[in-house]
């Protein structure tokens, strides 16, 4: 038996909002879903987990119809829904009256339910959020229970608001599968039994490095899952050593290039380090317009010669100030720095 198992797409969710390219992301996280059911089309994909936050909020009638439309093109493919904590159960949220698709099963209930799907000899669990929160957790009773040979559970949430499961409940409780969702970073707390799949796109400027979903095969009574990078783009830190010799224009160049080769897609946290000439300025602004860049941060320091002003202001303000957070480390060293910047920067 062949499933997917996926969480958090967020349809309708912007990232990165103002801007050029956040349209373009919000059309992504459409085009990504749309491209997972391809995926369960072609791979003749069983079962597809879907543990909550499908939408990034409460969906309107017309995105429940889409989404449906989709799972309409994957009769072979049983769908399973849970709601999350953004697209919750509240009052006008049409997800638990819809008559979906025969293919389509919603988890609705606030405390766990199991679907069974005879012709997969497999169990499925869940439940769905009513309330934005949920400090009680749902699944801490949970466990299989009658004669099918998978029990998978699906569980939403992991932190104090959202149902504080702890890993050890889940790993002890005896499930084949434990699919998880909120977290939007992909992590593997056991290997084949408990994942959190990530968000399918990324949807947040935090949300760094790869994304996409888990493939899971179900045999001889066990489940083998491995994690499968599907995300349109990703975003990263780009770290720019900068030395002495580094210019505005040299550095635009080194950008470039290293943007050219990660991929003019993916959107970077830019991140200067290292040591710039003294009196050195970089335009943050334009090089944050070489690229997708969402921050741009300059923490490289100007390449002082400690010994030698030492030598050049002993016996003056200049000279004590050095002396007192020499050898220093971290925030003082930083300081030191800016202290230094402003001291010979009146003294000119
Ligand atoms: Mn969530």
């Amino acid at each position: 038996m062949k499933m997917i198992h996926t969480a958090d797409i967020h349809l309708g969710a912007e990232p990165d909002v103002g801007y050029p390219w956040s349209k373009e992301r919000a059309e992504d996280i459409w085009n990504s879903f749309r491209h997972l059911i391809q995926v369960c089309k072609k791979e003749k994909v069983d079962l597809l987990l879907i543990a909550g936050d499908l939408f990034h909020r409460v969906p309107l009638l017309r995105e429940i119809r889409e989404v449906d439309y989709l799972f309409q093109t994957i009769p072979d493919t049983q769908v399973v829904l849970t709601a999350g904590n953004h697209d919750y159960l509240r009052k006008g949220n049409y997800c638990e009256g819809y008559s979906w698709s025969t293919n389509v099963t919603g988890l609705w209930q606030k405390s766990c339910q199991k679907a069974v799907f005879p012709e997969l000899d497999t169990a499925v669990y869940g439940c769905s959020y009513h309330t934005q929160e949920m400090k009680e957790n749902p699944y801490k009773n949970a466990h299989p229970f009658g004669d099918q040979t998978y029990h998978i559970l699906m569980a939403h949430g992991g932190d104090e608001k959202h149902a504080p499961f702890s890993q050890r409940e889940l790993a002890a409780a005896g499930f084949t599968y434990v699919a998880l969702g909120h977290i939007h970073k992909p992590q593997i707390f056991c290997e084949n039994l408990i994942s959190y799949a990530g968000a399918l796109e990324p949807i947040d400027c935090n949300d760094m490095g790869p994304h996409g979903y888990m493939f899971v095969e179900m045999k001889g009574g066990k489940a083998a899952a491995r994690f499968r990078k599907s995300a349109v783009c990703e975003y990263r830190l780009l770290e720019e050593k900068i030395t002495e010799e580094t210019t505005q224009l040299s550095l635009e160049q080194q950008i470039k290039e290293q943007i050219h080769a990660e991929g003019e897609n993916n959107i970077y946290h830019l991140r200067l380090t290292g040591e710039r000439a003294p009196g050195m300025e970089f335009d943050l602004v334009s090089l944050g317009k070489l690229g997708r860049c969402v921050r741009t941060r300059d923490l490289s320091h100007p390449a002082y010669h400690l010994e030698e002003l030492l030598e050049m202001y002993d016996g003056t303000l200049i000279g004590a100030y050095i002396r007192r957070l020499q050898g220093s480390e971290g925030v003082e060293k930083k300081a030191l720095y800016y202290g230094l910047e402003a001291l010979l920067e009146a003294k000119r």
